[in-house]
């Protein structure tokens, strides 16, 4: 099983060199596991295929995206499923319906998937619906349309028989909420509960790309208000020709540079993923004020299978899944 250490750079070098020759493991799937906790290193090596996602709980979301890219070849249905782990997870407060709600105590959803082929489907302050990712499937299955939002969205789900949830908070959530509901103050605190969103981006062994990204979006947010994850080109952008790009954090600020597609048209130019993050941060940071208080981060993945991921602040990390391991990764950042 993974762990996650706490131990500093050079520490972490020797640690995972010696982890490295001593203790990979193989796993039914064919898939290496090693103990390491590995500090993101610029590398030249290449996967495919090879998925990331954010955050720690992107490691049981990547895990079950393997399982169901070995199983049926679909990349699409592996980025669905995968993400649809993180939406159950009820320790997970900033992902489905579990999630912190916003200021009237209504938790609302939004979700984007997006396959490398231009086709993308999304949904916007969304509620009831306990898969909002499936719900996105649908509506670029099934419909002309790109995005849905609000009841309308809800209608929809209702025609594709999705079940509606009954509305009612989480234990977890509601204990937050009710203390919150003292002080009613907004204000998005860095790397806490409301900065969990996953975002998941898959490469293939055929070089084809797809993404999906979900989240009950910011706690305590305006009852209305739609973050980046739901946008297509802001919290998810996918192109078989370059690469793909998702982002966490907050999403105003994400919104405010089209992170993803920014990300991706950056890699067409020739930049590699780690510059192509590291110049949206930048990007992000100049366009944005009172940086101090905004936490965001973005991971990327280029069609020949290198990666990379930046945040502004410390503390983000992502989860990697390829042929000869997973790990989970602390990104580095411009603070
Ligand atoms: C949003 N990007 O709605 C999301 C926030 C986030 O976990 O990352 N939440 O702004």
């Amino acid at each position: 099983m993974f762990q996650l250490k706490k131990i500093n750079m050079s520490d972490r070098r020797s640690f995972i060199k010696k982890t490295l020759l001593s203790s990979t493991l193989l796993l039914p799937g064919g898939i290496l596991e090693s103990c390491a906790n590995p500090v993101q290193e610029n590398s030249n090596e290449k996967f495919k295929p090879l998925i990331l996602s954010t955050w720690n709980h992107g490691m049981p979301a990547n895990d079950r995206a393997w399982e169901v890219l070995k199983e049926t070849g679909s990349l699409i249905d592996a980025v669905e499923e995968g993400v649809k782990v993180t939406e159950l997870d009820m320790d997970n407060l900033s992902v489905g319906l579990q999630g912190l709600p916003d200021r009237e105590g209504i938790p609302t959803l939004d979700a984007s998937i997006m396959k490398g082929d231009g086709s993308c489907g999304s949904v916007a302050f969304v509620r009831q619906i306990k898969h909002p990712i499936s719900l996105a499937r649908k509506v670029m299955d099934e419909t002309p349309h790109v995005m849905l939002a609000g009841e309308g969205a809800r209608q929809f789900a209702i025609a594709q028989g999705f079940p509606l949830e009954p509305e009612v908070l989480s234990p977890k959530a509601d204990e937050l909420y009710q203390e919150w509901k003292k002080t009613s103050l907004y204000k998005p605190i860095i790397n806490i509960e409301n900065h969990d969103t996953i975002g998941m981006i898959a490469l293939g062994a055929d070089g084809k790309l797809a993404g999906s990204c979900t989240t009950s979006g910011l706690a305590y947010k305006m009852h209305g208000r739609v973050g980046d994850s739901p946008i297509i080109g802001a919290g998810l952008y996918v192109d078989d020709g370059v690469g793909a790009a998702t982002a966490t954090g907050l999403g105003e600020s994400i919104i405010r540079i089209c992170g993803s597609f920014l990300i991706v048209e950056l890699m067409r130019q020739g930049r590699t993923p780690q510059e192509a993050c590291e110049e949206a941060v930048k990007r992000l940071i100049a366009k944005n004020k009172g940086i101090e208080d905004i936490q965001a981060g973005f991971i990327a993945i280029n069609k020949d299978g290198e990666y990379g991921a930046y945040a502004v602040h410390p503390g983000f990390n992502f989860a990697r899944h390829h042929s000869n391991g997973k790990d989970l990764i602390d990104s580095k950042s411009k603070f």
